[in-house]
């Protein structure tokens, strides 16, 4: 886990190799205390509790005393959830919210406690009993601290200020298509371990491999050399291994596995044991690496049929953060065909993530760097690095996960280069195993009707992420049919994004803007043009379902949403949902 300080400097930006995580994973099978529910909040505008130190939670001491502020008597809010959709007045609010939660605590002999948080939009300081235990910074992924010492017998508060107002030094920055929603969208939880535990783990196969694991097992904790047992039952696999000076044991065991696949998503149980800790796990096996222009599941080429989707609630909007939520949506993806889904444009929820282990769909999981962010910043370098860190942390033992991707749309000049190769690096640090994509929409298109994909961000990817609008955002649906694409290099291509908006049920001629009819015509022309594309090994159009997005205004189509979804954000499906729904059944009864 502890890597030294290694400091890089090109293109005049230094930075260093990112601190190791201090994430306790797999939250679901530990000891866990939910601190979910109704929380006293106060909406802060002008951050009047930064100065006013509403993290003392004070009460007046008589009658004469001034407070000017009270979490007793302040509404409450929903935790898990956004704040937006849960107040009418709060729909486009974008700044500070102190929230309040009571909790009595007992305290059992020999264990840690550490408070954790699933994610919050999107800088976050947290207090407990009028002490600072530390911020964060990101929106969509996981961080914990600890809180032994502070925790007292009884009766404690928890005191924390999300604060979502967006940053032109943020990841993202100050311009994204879909709600800026904040708040503490995901659970929050006290989890108890033994004094000395399993921090986090990485249960794999080795890169090229079928039936090697190999991995490693973090203890915090711990001073000297500890045994860790390693059990996969139903593998046969009984071993044990020895941590090092820094609380690691690493290991390589040779296993005869039941492949996972999206036909066949085994998951194996793994048992993990040191000292008075012992976690359980899911885990299934699989290996994905690139041969040329092919992606290669467990030694055989795979076409990737997939959709985007946003982790926007269906049916009620909002984030959503529900197993049921994450059932829907995945569960549309089924419907529609995929083996794969492309999670934009940031982390989605650890539940989503380990229901597609379930239910054998492909994830490609991206960190929020969107568009333009300050590239030359290194405190943005730095935190993209700790977003990419602890997605990896988080979700490392998932075989559903394929591919991490570090971008989406990012214009083309030098320093974004460099700040995305420093990501690249790290991605692959920290997991050998899968692959690396980013989400590119920069052609040359200096010869008439040919596209040529040059950027050079190409060279870092294992496999090249295509965003691309014929139909909607430049020229017309029919404009398809007579373009050719080319690029530079020879590696798998996944066309990432195409689409075009419609409201559902709206009805008209093919060429008329917002209707089923266009969306459906485009999907029937792109859908034709995509299999003359090199190298084409998967696609996962724009978007399963409407979500909401601030600049998207057109009064009674969009109304603050994007419609570019399959399915409408009450549910409803379009004529494309059929459409693609068709091409994926014909793609799927070909390869019998
Ligand atoms: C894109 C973006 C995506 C947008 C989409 C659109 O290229 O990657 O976040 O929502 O286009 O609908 O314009």
């Amino acid at each position: 886990m502890k890597r030294s300080l290694i400091l890089l400097v090109f293109a005049g930006l230094a930075y260093a190799t990112p601190v190791p995580s201090t994430l306790i994973t797999n939250i679901e099978r530990r000891t866990t205390i939910s601190l979910n529910g109704a929380w006293r909040a106060i909406v802060d505008p002008f951050d009047n509790g930064t100065s006013g130190a509403f993290y003392r939670n004070r009460i007046p001491k008589d009658k004469s005393d001034l407070v000017e502020y009270s979490f007793d008597a302040s509404p409450v809010l929903n935790v898990p959830g956004d704040w937006n959709t849960q107040r009418e007045q709060l729909l486009f609010y974008e700044g500070p919210v102190w929230y309040r939660r009571v909790f009595n605590y007992h305290k059992p002999a020999n264990t840690r406690a550490f408070v954790y948080f699933g994610a919050a939009n999107y800088r976050t300081a947290v207090f407990l009993n009028g002490e600072r235990l530390g911020d964060h910074e990101g929106g969509f992924t996981p961080f914990n601290f600890e809180v032994t010492h502070l925790l007292r017998e009884g009766e404690n508060f928890l005191i924390v200020e999300v604060n979502n107002l967006r940053r032109a030094d943020g990841v993202p920055a100050l311009k994204f298509d879909w709600w800026n929603y904040g708040g503490i969208t995901r659970d929050v939880s006290l989890v108890e371990v033994p004094a000395a535990f399993i921090q986090d783990y990485s249960v794999q196969l080795a890169k090229g491999s079928q039936n090697e694991i190999a991995g490693w097992v973090q203890l915090n904790g711990v001073q000297s050399a500890q045994k860790v047992a390693i059990e996969i039952p139903d593998a046969g696999v009984h071993e044990t291994a020895t941590t090092d000076a820094a609380g690691r044991a690493s290991f390589r065991i040779s296993a005869k596995l039941d492949l996972w696949s999206p036909e066949h998503p085994k998951l194996y149980d793994v048992v993990l044991r040191s000292g008075a800790d012992t976690v359980h796990d899911q885990i299934g096996f699989r290996s994905i690496e690139v041969q040329g222009g092919k992606i290669l599941l467990n030694g055989a080429p795979i076409f990737l049929r997939g959709i985007s989707m946003h982790e926007e609630a269906p049916f009620r909007d909002g984030r959503a953060f529900s197993p049921e939520d994450a059932q829907t949506l995945l569960g549309w993806a089924k419907d529609l065909g995929c083996n794969f889904v492309r999670l934009a444009h940031y982390p989605h929820n650890e539940n989503e993530i380990r229901l597609a282990d379930r239910m054998g769909l492909l994830i490609w999981s991206e960190i929020p760097v969107y568009w333009d962010v300050d590239w030359q910043n290194p405190a943005t370098l730095a935190n993209a690095e700790a977003q990419l860190r602890d997605m990896i942390a988080r979700d490392r033992n998932r075989a559903a996960v394929i591919l991490w991707s570090l971008s989406n749309e990012t214009p083309v000049k030098p320093e974004r280069v460099t700040f995305l190769k420093q990501l690249a690096q790290d991605a692959r640090e920290l997991d050998s195993t899968r692959l690396i994509t980013s989400a590119m929409n920069h052609t040359d298109n200096s010869v008439p009707d040919v596209r040529t994909l040059t950027d050079p961000l190409g060279e870092v990817l294992d496999v090249l992420g295509l965003n691309e609008y014929v139909g909607w955002y430049e020229a017309r649906p029919e404009d398809a049919d007579k373009l050719q694409w080319k690029s530079k290099w020879d590696k798998p291509l996944i066309v990432s994004e195409f689409g075009g908006g419609a409201q559902y049920g709206r009805h008209g001629e093919p060429d008329e803007r917002w209707t089923e009819e266009y969306q459906a015509n485009l999907y029937q022309h792109q859908l034709a043009m995509l299999q003359r594309m090199p190298n084409l090994a998967g696609l996962s159009p724009w978007v399963l379902m409407d979500f909401r997005s601030p600049g998207r205004m057109l009064p009674g189509i969009q109304d603050y949403h994007n419609r570019k979804g399959l399915i409408s954000n009450r549910g409803q499906r379009k004529q494309a949902f059929f459409v693609l729904q068709k091409f994926y059944e014909n793609l799927s009864e070909a390869k019998k």
